[in-house]
């Protein structure tokens, strides 16, 4: 088997991806050149580059190549985006590194958003782009002097909110000056994430969360008005294929992990070998606490109203079934989890 293509692996690769920081934002000043920037970075991202201000309205993410994701925001205090929305889209983004462009004088709406960007404890660097544009016109000041004045003033204006000493990283997407450097702190930083991500990809906690919030989310698609029926006929390949596909598994896949196949009509046999009788024990709300455990289901209101119906065939009946069910769920779990073990953390 294929475990790279492996559609499993795709969905779980995605899962980790959104619980693992994969990405910087490029935000800051209108017209600054964000866009631009992020060509610059990436050959072939095609941002649009816009020749009139607010050409980026919402953000869009372009990968880079092997790890990451370079995100471009609209330039910050527009008539098109407004403060609040603005910080809604960071909020929403789950991106943790940001690079703050400036082309021009530092605004009250910078500041603004700054304190906003250090009280969600995000970092940021501070880029200051069209550095080929700084220039003293009346040829006094050289280019070293107007650097350092703009980093004074940088770093007066951020002591009270950035604890860290902040200096302007000077660049311009014009002349290609600071590209360089720019593109190493975007390497450190895929890489620093890219370690994370493979960490993450490994850790038995997070292959048992995407394989709970599998099991929680199948519900849905067996304990439906359906089930009555297929209970009293007994034809389960239906609900197995179900219960494979929402998984990502594949019919090999089961026989590679157990050697052979189980089965929910199998799994209903060893119930009722069972001398126990348990189906005289086993009340109404024990199976009620059986079905919302097995299928980690916080509220009680699913499991009742489909029990209702199954009380129509009986108990005796319906627990095995049931039973059974979440068996062979547990089953095809299982090989899921041999899948994502056998699994490599390739990215894309
Ligand atoms: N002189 C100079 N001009 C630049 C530089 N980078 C970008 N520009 C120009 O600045 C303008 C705005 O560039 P964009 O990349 O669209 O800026 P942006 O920050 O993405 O703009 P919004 O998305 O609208 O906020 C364009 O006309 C670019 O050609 C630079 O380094 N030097
Ligand atoms: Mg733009």
């Amino acid at each position: 088997m294929k475990m790279i293509n492996h559609p499993l692996v795709k969905a779980y690769r995605k899962f980790v991806a959104n619980r693992t920081p994969h990405a910087v934002g490029f935000i800051g000043q209108p017209d600054a050149g964000k866009s631009s920037l992020i060509n610059k970075l990436l050959p072939n991202a095609e941002a649009y580059a816009g020749v009139h201000t607010d050409a980026t309205l919402t953000a869009q993410s372009y990968d880079y190549p092997v790890f990451g994701e370079l995100v471009d925001f609209p330039g910050v205090g527009t008539e098109e985006v407004t403060l609040s929305q603005y910080k809604k889209m960071i909020k929403t983004s789950d991106i943790t590194t940001f690079y703050y462009v400036f082309g021009s004088k530092i605004r009250e709406t910078d500041m603004e958003l700054i304190k906003y960007l250090s009280k969600e404890e995000k970092e940021v660097h501070f880029i200051y782009n069209k550095v080929d544009a700084l220039i003293d016109v009346n040829h006094v000041e050289s280019l070293e002097s107007l650097k350092h004045t703009k980093n004074t003033e940088l770093k007066v204006m951020l002591r009270p909110y950035i604890k860290t000493q902040k200096d302007y990283l000077f660049v311009s997407a014009l002349s290609g000056e600071g590209i360089e450097a720019m593109q190493a702190r975007v390497k450190t930083l895929f890489e620093k994430q890219h370690e994370e991500y493979v960490e993450n990809y490994q850790k038995e906690e997070m292959k048992e969360s995407y394989l709970n919030y599998k099991v929680n989310s199948v519900f849905p698609k067996l304990f439906t008005p359906a089930l009555k029926e297929v209970i009293s006929r007994q034809s389960y390949s239906v609900l197995e294929r179900t219960i494979r596909s929402h998984f990502k598994v594949e019919a090999d896949d089961v026989y590679d992990k157990f050697n052979m196949w189980p089965s929910i009509k199998k799994h209903i046999k060893e119930q009722n070998n069972q001398e126990t009788t348990f189906t005289q024990m086993m009340d109404f709300a024990k199976m009620i606490q059986v079905i919302r455990s097995a299928f980690k289901l916080k509220s009680l209101n699913p499991v009742q109203s489909i029990l209702g119906s199954l009380l129509e065939i009986g108990l005796s009946q319906a627990f095995p079934a049931v039973q059974g069910i979440i068996n062979y769920t547990n089953d095809i779990k299982e090989v899921a989890r041999h899948i994502l073990d056998r699994s490599t953390p390739s990215y894309r």
